[in-house]
C-alpha cells in the first residue's frame, strides 16, 4: 500500500477517524507542545493526528500525531497491525535461518541485494509537486514555516520531523536520517546529526578529504513511509529510500534539487537545500528531548540554506518529543518489529525483543533467547553489543523463551526473581547514546547485560533450580464451570 503523499495519508486518517482538524488558532510556541502532550498521555480515544490549521502568524498548516498510535503507524507503512512487518521482513529473508556467522552475513547482504533487485530503486522524475514554488537567494528564508518552539526552555525553534539527505562523499552513497534542526536564523540551521549517525560520518570524511562543503537537503512530507525511514538504522551502505520503496511496493519517486547535487522525495511538502562546511560549528541545544530530559548546549554542524522548494498550499509536518510515551516511542516500536529478523539473522537464538517506553530505547532492552548452552545470555548480550545502534544499549536483559518480553511486568518479576547481582551481570564501557547524561564522559560510559534466564550447573549453579508455579489444567477447567455457582462476583 503506498500513499503518493501525505495528503493521501492525512485522507486515510480522516476517513477512518483518527484525525482531528483543529480551527481555533493555536501558538506555535508551547501551545501546540502542550495539546500534543496530552493527546499522547490521556485516553486512547483522544490519540488522534492534529492537523492545525491556524497557527497564530502562519498562513501553513501543521500536522503532528501522525504516528503517535500503533494504528497509525502500523498503516503509515502499509500493514494493519506492527507485527506484520515482522512478518514481511522474515518473509524476504525465508526460508530458514542460517546457523553461522558466515551465511548469516551472506544473508544479510542477500537482503539488501533483494531489496535492490525487486526493482524498488527510487525512480527519478522531472515534475514534482514540490517545486511548484521555488525561492532562491535571499528569497529562500524560513520565516513563512510554522516551526515549533517546543518546550519553555528550548534554545529556539526546531524543525522535528525532517528527512535530512546527504552522500557518502566517498562513495556517493545517499543516507537518509531523522536529524532535529535549529533554527539560528532565518537562512541558517543547526544540524543535531549525533556521531554515530550516517550524516555525521559523511561530515568526517569530507573534512577528512578536505572539502569545504558536502549538499545536504531537508525534505518535509511525502509518503509517510518516507518520513519514517530516516529514522531506521539500517547499515551505513544501504539507502533509506530502498526501504521505504520496499515497504510502500512502489519505488520512491525523486527529483533533482534546485541548487545541490542531491534528489529528494518529488512529493514531498516543503525542501531546504543547502550545505554544511565540516570545520564549522555552533552551540546548538538546550532541546526538551526524547529521554524527558533537556539536552544541554553543544557544539553542532550548521546548514547554510540555498533554497527552499514547496508546493503551492504546503503542510508542515512535525512532531513533539519529550518524557516518553510521545509519537517517536511508536516510530520506535516499528523499527523493534520490523529489525527483530535481522536481529535473528546473526542472533537466531533470539525470540522477541522490547525496548519498553520508560527505557526511552537505548536504556532498555528486553530479550527473550532459547537457550542452548552455558553462557548463552553473556553471547547474546555481547552480541548485541556489536549490532549497528544496539552499541548503544545501557541496558540489556536476557530471559528465558517462555516469558512474554513484551509484558514488562512479566518480566521484571522474572527478572528479579531470577538474578544473582553479583554473578549474573556484565558491566561494561563503551560507546553510549550522545543523549546519555548519566554517563561521566559524553558518548562514553557504563552499561549492564544481566542474565534472567534460569541458571545451568554447567554456569557454577549446583542448587536446584525452582519450578514456576502453575495451576493443572483440569482444576482450572473446573473452576473455570464452576464460577458463577461460587457467587464471587
Ligand atoms: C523524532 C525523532 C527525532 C530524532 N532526532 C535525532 C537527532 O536530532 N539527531 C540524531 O542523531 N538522531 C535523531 N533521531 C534518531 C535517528 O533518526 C536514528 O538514529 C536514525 O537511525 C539515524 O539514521 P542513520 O542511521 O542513517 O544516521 C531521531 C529520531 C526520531 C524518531
Ligand atoms: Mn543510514
Amino acid at each position: 500500500m503506498a500513499y503518493r503523499d501525505l495528503r493521501a495519508f492525512i485522507d486515510r486518517l480522516e476517513a477512518a477517524g483518527e484525525l482531528v482538524r483543529i480551527t481555533a488558532p493555536v501558538s506555535a510556541h508551547l501551545e501546540i507542545t502542550e495539546i500534543v502532550d496530552r493527546v499522547c498521555k490521556g485516553p486512547a480515544e483522544h490519540n488522534k493526528a492534529l492537523l492545525f490549521e491556524r497557527v497564530k502568524g502562519y498562513e501553513i498548516p501543521v500536522l503532528i500525531n501522525m504516528f503517535g498510535s500503533p494504528r497509525r503507524m502500523a498503516w503509515a507503512l502499509g500493514v494493519e497491525d506492527l507485527n506484520e512487518l515482522t512478518e514481511r521482513l522474515s518473509a524476504l529473508i525465508r526460508p530458514e535461518l542460517p546457523r553461522t556467522l558466515g551465511q548469516a552475513l551472506d544473508r544479510a547482504g542477500e537482503m539488501w541485494g533483494a531489496l535492490r533487485a525487486v526493482g524498488l530503486k527510487p525512480r527519478i522524475v522531472h515534475n514534482a509537486p514540490v517545486q511548484e514554488v521555488i525561492l532562491t537567494d535571499e528569497r529562500a528564508t524560513l520565516s513563512h514555516l510554522p516551526i515549533l518552539h517546543c518546550w519553555p526552555e528550548d534554545g529556539g525553534r526546531y524543525i522535528t520531523l525532517p528527512t535530512v539527505i546527504s552522500r557518502d562523499p566517498e562513495t556517493g552513497i545517499r543516507n537518509v536520517g531523522m536529524y532535529r534542526l535549529q533554527v539560528h536564523d532565518e537562512r541558517t540551521l543547526g544540524m543535531h546529526w549525533q556521531i554515530h549517525k550516517g550524516g555525521a560520518e559523511h561530515e568526517r570524511k569530507a573534512r577528512e578529504m578536505g572539502r569545504d562543503r558536502i549538499p545536504v537537503a531537508v525534505s518535509l512530507g511525502g509518503d509517510p513511509a518516507v518520513i519514517w525511514a530516516g529514522s531506521a538504522p539500517l547499515p551505513p551502505d544501504v539507502d533509506e529510500f530502498l526501504l521505504a520503496g520496499w515497504l510502500r511496493g512502489k519505488p520512491v519517486e525523486l527529483v533533482q534539487c534546485v541548487t545541490q547535487p542531491l534528489e529528494v522525495p518529488a512529493h514531498a511538502e516543503i525542501v531546504i537545500e543547502g550545505y554544511v562546511d565540516p570545520e564549522e560549528r555552533r552551540p546548538e541545544g538546550p532541546f526538551g528531548d526524547h529521554t524527558g530530559y533537556y539536552t544541554p548546549v553543544d557544539d553542532y554542524p550548521v546548514m547554510h540554506i540555498t533554497a527552499i522548494t514547496h508546493r503551492r498550499k504546503p503542510i508542515y509536518p512535525a512532531t513533539v518529543v519529550g518524557r516518553p510515551p510521545m509519537e517517536d516511542y511508536w516510530m520506535g516500536k516499528a523499527t523493534e518489529r520490523l529489525f527483530l529478523p535481522l536481529m535473528k539473522l546473526f542472533l537466531n537464538e533470539i525470540v522477541d525483543i522490547n525496548m519498553p517506553a520508560e527505557g526511552v530505547f537505548h536504556n532498555l532492552v528486553l530479550v527473550s533467547i532459547r537457550k542452548r548452552f552455558p553462557g548463552h545470555a553473556r553471547k547474546v548480550i555481547n552480541g548485541l553489543w556489536g549490532m549497528g545502534l544496539m552499541m548503544l544499549a545501557k541496558c540489556i536483559i536476557i530471559f528465558d523463551e517462555h516469558v512474554n518480553v513484551q509484558d514488562v511486568s512479566e518480566a521484571m518479576f522474572h527478572a528479579l526473581n531470577n538474578v544473582d547481582w553479583a554473578r549474573d551481570v556484565i558491566i561494561q564501557e563503551g560507546p553510549v547514546d550522545a543523549l546519555d547524561h548519566a554517563s561521566y564522559q559524553f558518548a562514553f560510559g557504563g552499561k549492564i547485560g544481566i542474565d534472567a534466564t534460569a541458571k545451568w550447573p554447567e554456569e557454577g549453579y549446583h542448587r536446584r533450580w525452582p519450578k514456576l508455579i502453575e495451576m493443572v489444567e483440569p482444576i482450572r477447567k473446573l473452576v473455570r464451570e464452576r464460577w458463577e455457582e461460587y457467587g464471587i462476583r
